[in-house]
């Protein structure tokens, strides 16, 4: 496998919720390339760019590293990443170029459906199941309560019956999936939306050359939507 640093690299989610609406938005603005042999690289036929088709947790780092040039990515996963390597006092900068009119979702604490929840101060002390410990402790240290946690991957909305913590801290966009597993909104912590991604490195002119065309289309391919 070969990367070509003088082609802009893109990295988008391979398979998952965000990765239909960004493949299209790339196609919208007319970069034309096939993602059907489901490798990690996809080059473009029309265009000096390479597509990295990763997992979207993999993203804001590949971006904040310098890896990719560009990247499409939930803010959600993104502001953890930054709060983690920020905690860990690793460099986390990149520029926000767009944000996007998908991936819309929100991050919130949720507890089972009997509890009597009046406010964050009831979650003093309280351990909660999620993929998102930096976002979910900052919003609650802001309002003084203090949580433990348990750090889950998946299956995140089951961690209360299961007797793993007293809640939970999750993405949530219906509430169908709360409300199968006997849970309810408690707070809202973080709204998100899809975002695209700039590395803060400084870039060969031609690249940004690239890039300010593809932004400019962007703003067409989105206002044609509305
Ligand atoms: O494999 P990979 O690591 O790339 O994917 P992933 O499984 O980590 O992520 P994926 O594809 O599920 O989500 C990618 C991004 O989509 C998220 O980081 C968000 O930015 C955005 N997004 C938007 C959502 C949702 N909406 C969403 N509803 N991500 C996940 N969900 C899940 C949620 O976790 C819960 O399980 O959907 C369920 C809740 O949905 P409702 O409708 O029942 O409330
Ligand atoms: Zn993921």
């Amino acid at each position: 496998m070969t990367i070509d640093s003088s082609r802009l690299r893109i990295a988008i989610q391979k398979g998952g919720r965000l990765s239909d609406e960004s493949k299209k938005l790339l196609k919208a603005i007319g970069i034309k390339f096939s993602t059907r042999d489901r490798k990690l690289i996809a080059h473009s036929t029309n265009e000096a760019v390479d597509l990295l088709l990763v997992r979207d947790d993999d993203i804001p780092g590949l971006v904040m590293d310098g890896v990719c040039d560009l990247g499409i990515i939930g803010q959600n996963v993104l502001e953890e990443e930054s709060l983690e390597r920020e905690a860990k006092g690793n460099a986390f900068d990149y520029k926000e170029l767009k944000v996007l009119d998908f991936g819309g979702c929100r991050l919130s604490i949720a507890v089972a459906e009997e509890m009597d929840y009046n406010g964050p101060q009831d979650l003093q002390n309280a351990r909660i199941a999620t993929t998102y410990p930096r976002l979910t402790e900052k919003y609650m240290a802001e309002k003084g309560v203090n949580l433990s946690f348990c750090l889950l991957k998946g299956s995140v909305e089951v961690a209360t019956r299961a007797g793993l913590a007293d809640g939970i801290c999750d993405l949530v966009s219906t509430g169908a999936t709360l409300e199968a597993n006997g849970l309810k909104e408690a707070e809202v912590i973080y709204r998100s939306k899809a975002v695209l991604i700039q590395t803060a490195s400084e870039l060969s002119a031609e690249k940004q050359a690239l890039i300010d065309t593809f932004m400019t289309r962007i703003e067409g391919a989105l206002q044609a939507k509305e």
